[in-house]
């Protein structure tokens, strides 16, 4: 598992083992009294582990300045003095001392030597075929109802569990790269599934025969990935190289890289790639300007497929123009401008709105896709966590709901008149929330502060909290996802001891427990295949 990095200069840097070795984020033992240290021996010391060799990211983003834009040196103090909220960055005032701190800071505005590349020509000789597909079995080596099969990540030991949504029974629990991040993607028939790592590593895994098929590193430090709704292609978006790369599903063969600039030129991380299946394209939210791509990648009848689809949809919308672009292999970029930087996301149930946030703002701002336009402003206090918004009906509208990652409350938000209709106080900050169409409840939890062990079950036609449970008392409960059928709730307990537990969602009665290594999110086929709308995407 060696891999080198190319670097502009020719120079050959090299990884090896990064990606399988398990890290830990933490703090170092130091004497606050001194100061003799350079700053690559403090870099080293105390934020390597999580920021990677030669800056270049690993559990946490890479540190250049190109990546640091948007981020004053005063504030990048402030974030190793304090820790980061909702990420894994850690609070260093009680390790290091000012004149450190400072150290570290100018070390990560400084240029790297050589500036990091990552072509397209680097990525493909990182594929790996494990097996060749074709001479696989297209029979599943198990017997279960494929539909109600779960995929667990467990971050403890950088596994994932193949999980019998039925009998609540590991079928099979196989090793992934190191730190995986994000939301793994199905195939549309459920059949494959692919992870990204936060360094780059993509991985196709079999389910029916369960094997990890292929495999290659589209990135230095990457956000996530998304699947197409033909499961022709895979995009992944990247923080280094600033740059989205487009993968063929099958085997992981790059196709495209695309560097992300914006309309004048100025380059920008990715924030996160989706997959809009009614509108056949991939949405690109940049981090450090105000634009987001859409990319449409059906080939099927080109432009005027397209078109005709689009007006079927602003019929129903009765907003926006049908606009014209090209839709072929060569991945067109549509450019929407912003009027705010975004850095949290959320699709309405027909990918006609996007509504996002900046980390600074607060506020939501909603876009339409179609006329490439805000459209609305959505005030909201403290820092929603858009990403993990879901919706459901509610007193004969449709309402989105969110939780906050500064302040213990889930604001409800009307989705026709964009007004907050309710906030519904917490126990604390919280980071997922789920729910199904076929439950009265939506789950969410508590998952910084004191009260992290706690999580809410929300009655979703009264708005009010009706049970808060504590499963593991002094661990994180997080992360909830349903059954195919709404009956089942599958929760995590986020230790290195920790455990998945399954309620059942309508009596909220806890019925099992299986101990596993830090369990983060778990995905089940049939609502992430389907889009169900109490899930993420
Ligand atoms: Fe995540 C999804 C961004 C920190 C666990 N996280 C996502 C997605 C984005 C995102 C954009 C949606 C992508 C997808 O699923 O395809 N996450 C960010 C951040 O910007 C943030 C705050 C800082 C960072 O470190 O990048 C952040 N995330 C974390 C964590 O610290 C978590 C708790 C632990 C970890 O794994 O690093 C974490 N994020 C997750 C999980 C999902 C996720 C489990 C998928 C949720 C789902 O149900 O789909």
């Amino acid at each position: 598992n060696s891999l080198s990095l190319g670097f502009s200069g020719g120079v050959k840097s090299t990884l090896a083992a990064l990606t399988f070795t398990t890290l830990t984020c933490g703090l170092a033992v130091a004497n606050a009294g001194q100061t003799q240290k350079s700053a690559e021996q403090l870099y080293h010391d105390h934020c390597q582990s999580c920021h990677g060799i030669a800056r270049m990211g690993a559990m946490g983003p890479a540190l250049f300045p190109e990546n640091l834009s948007r981020l004053r040196k005063k504030k990048a103090l402030k974030v190793i003095e304090n820790g980061r909220m909702a990420t894994q960055m850690p609070a260093f005032a009680k390790v290091l001392n000012q004149e450190d701190m400072a150290k570290l800071v100018e070390y990560i505005y400084t240029p790297a030597k050589e500036t990091p590349k990552w072509t397209l020509a680097d990525i493909k000789t990182t594929q790996i075929q494990h097996f060749d597909q074709s001479k696989l079995g297209n029979k599943p080596l198990f017997d279960a109802d494929l539909m109600n099969l779960f995929i667990v990540v467990e971050l403890g030991d950088h596994s994932a569990t193949l999980l019998n949504g039925d009998t609540f029974e590991a079928i099979t629990r196989f090793k992934t790269r190191f730190a995986l991040h994000g939301g793994p993607k199905y195939s549309p028939d459920g059949r494959y599934v692919y992870f990204a790592s936060r360094d780059g590593w993509i991985s196709k895994y079999d389910i029916y025969n369960m094997k990890t098929v292929a495999e290659v590193r589209a990135g230095i430090n990457t956000r996530n990935m998304a699947v197409s709704s033909d499961g022709k292609y895979a995009i992944v978006g990247n923080y280094l190289p600033h740059n989205v790369v487009i993968l063929d599903a099958k085997d992981l063969t790059p196709i495209k890289v695309v560097a992300t600039t914006d309309a004048k030129g100025v380059s920008s991380r990715v924030s996160a790639v989706y997959n809009a299946p009614p509108r056949h394209s991939f949405i690109v939210a940049l981090k450090d300007v105000k634009e987001v791509w859409e990319i449409p990648y059906s080939d099927k009848g080109g432009v005027e497929v397209y078109k005709g689809w689009a007006h079927d949809y602003r019929k129903d919308s009765g907003e926006g123009k049908v606009e014209q672009w090209k839709v072929n292999s060569a991945f067109p970029i549509r450019r929407i401008a912003t009027e705010d930087y975004l850095d949290d996301f959320f699709f309405d149930p027909d990918y006609i709105h996007l509504i996002g946030a900046s980390r600074d703002s607060h506020n939501g701002q909603v876009i339409n896709l179609d006329a490439k336009k805000k459209v609305a402003t959505i005030e909201m206090a403290g820092m929603p966590h858009l990403g993990s918004g879901i919706t459901w009906d509610y007193q004969g509208k449709t309402v989105f709901a969110s939780p906050n990652i500064k302040d213990g409350r889930v604001s409800v938000i009307d989705m026709e008149s964009w007004q907050v209709i309710k906030e519904i106080k917490t126990e604390g900050p919280g980071f997922f929330m789920r729910s199904h169409s076929n439950s009265p409840y939506a789950w969410v939890d508590v998952f910084f502060g004191p009260n992290k062990e706690k999580v809410h079950v929300i009655k979703k036609d009264t708005l009010e909290i009706v049970k808060t449970l504590a499963p593991a008392p002094g661990k994180t409960a997080a992360h909830v996802e349903f059954t195919k059928d709404g009956q089942y709730v599958l929760l995590s307990i986020w230790d290195e001891e920790g455990a998945l537990i399954v309620y059942d969602a309508n009596t909220l009665q806890e019925l099992k427990r299986l101990p596993m290594k830090k369990p983060s999110g778990k995905y089940n086929v049939f609502n992430k295949i389907n889009y169900e709308r109490g899930t993420s995407h």
